[in-house]
């Protein structure tokens, strides 16, 4: 039986996912392409094969025709779609973060304990990056010894209009709160945040440098850079004992002209994380029809432990100084 899933939001990532439900996973049809903008939902829909397109996700997601929901829509909608996803008994994969509130994570956790199970993936796509995989293979295997440092970097090209000062911290830093997370198995102890002199903290995407302290003592350090300007950037290296490990992105070609050999920037993450995106919504499918939740994705209490970081950068960077990240305890159903 295939999975009949609902994409709410036809946005960037909204259409994205659309594209990829109908030509890129087995076992999955794209049923309803749900957006606010009655035009947008249409368009995304015919140009994917949906059988229907919506305005109301409300009642989109408790179709009787719908089997799973993808949320796309934006960051504020998360946790109430989510929640609503829930109630209606139907498995969700949501887009990152779950909620810029980590009170608003712990309401998800809370309808997910109250009826005994997950529901929620978290569509933290990194941790099936094979980059990714293989530096935490390179860690659990013993090769490189223990963990001791990991650095990261994450640029973008431009913010969005839409972007606060914050959001470095609280859209954009999610994913690498998440990824080194998952790749060093350990919870945040502390984190202080910076940024460059003569920086205007209020203006859209203004860059920002943080530093983790795990409860296991490695170091990690995080630059945010909205406005890189020159494409999309993602890196980061793992050290250990014995060796570090790159995160190396997939370029198909080289160029060589005017005595230069050179790789091309994609504009937009949706290239450098094409194969993560594609296996982190087969891992989805799969949970929707088997009922076993993916050993790697992220769930509901990854999705609050990224916005319990967010929130402490955010008052890092306010205050000044190093803030301790504090969690509440882990239900026993998060427990892996
Ligand atoms: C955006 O929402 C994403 O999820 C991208 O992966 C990230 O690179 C970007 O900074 C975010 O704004």
């Amino acid at each position: 039986m295939s999975v009949r899933i609902a994409i709410i939001g036809a946005g960037i990532m909204g259409a994205d996912h659309a594209r990829l439900v109908a030509e890129d996973v087995p076992g999955a049809v794209l049923q309803v392409v749900c957006d606010a903008s009655p035009e947008r939902a249409k368009q995304v829909a015919e140009a994917h094969g949906a059988a229907d397109a919506a305005t109301d996700p409300f009642a989109t997601l408790r179709r009787s025709d719908v089997d799973a929901i993808l949320i796309a829509s934006p960051d504020e909608t998360h946790a109430p779609l989510t929640q609503a996803a829930i109630a209606a008994g139907k498995p969700a994969l949501c887009e990152k973060p779950l909620s810029q509130n980590s009170a608003e994570c712990l309401g998800v956790i809370e309808a997910e304990v109250a009826r005994g199970r997950r529901f929620v993936q978290v569509g933290f796509m990194r941790r099936f990056d094979p980059s990714y995989r293989e530096m935490k293979m390179a860690l659990d295997d013993g090769f490189l010894g223990s963990a001791i440092m990991m650095h990261n970097f994450h640029r973008n090209v431009e913010a969005p209009p839409s972007f606060t000062g914050q959001m470095a911290i609280t859209n954009s830093a999610p994913h690498e709160f998440d990824v080194v997370r998952f790749v060093l198995g350990t919870d945040y102890h502390a984190i202080s945040v910076f940024q460059p002199a003569g920086v205007d903290a209020s203006r859209t995407g203004a860059p920002v440098f943080m530093v983790l302290e795990t409860q296991a003592g490695q170091l990690v350090n995080i630059e945010v850079n909205n406005n890189a300007a020159y494409g999309y950037d993602v890196r980061g290296e793992l050290v250990g004992e014995k060796g570090s490990v790159f995160l190396n992105a997939p370029a198909p070609s080289r160029h060589n002209a005017a005595l230069m050999a050179f790789e091309r920037y994609a504009p937009d993450w949706r290239p450098r994380f094409a194969e993560a995106y594609r296996l982190q919504n087969k891992a989805f499918v799969n949970f929707v029809r088997t009922g076993l939740f993916s050993a790697i994705a992220a769930d509901a209490w990854d999705g609050y432990c990224a916005a319990v970081a967010a929130e402490a950068g955010v008052e890092a960077l306010e205050a000044g100084g190093r803030i301790d990240i504090r969690m509440a305890e882990r239900p026993s159903l998060y427990r892996r």
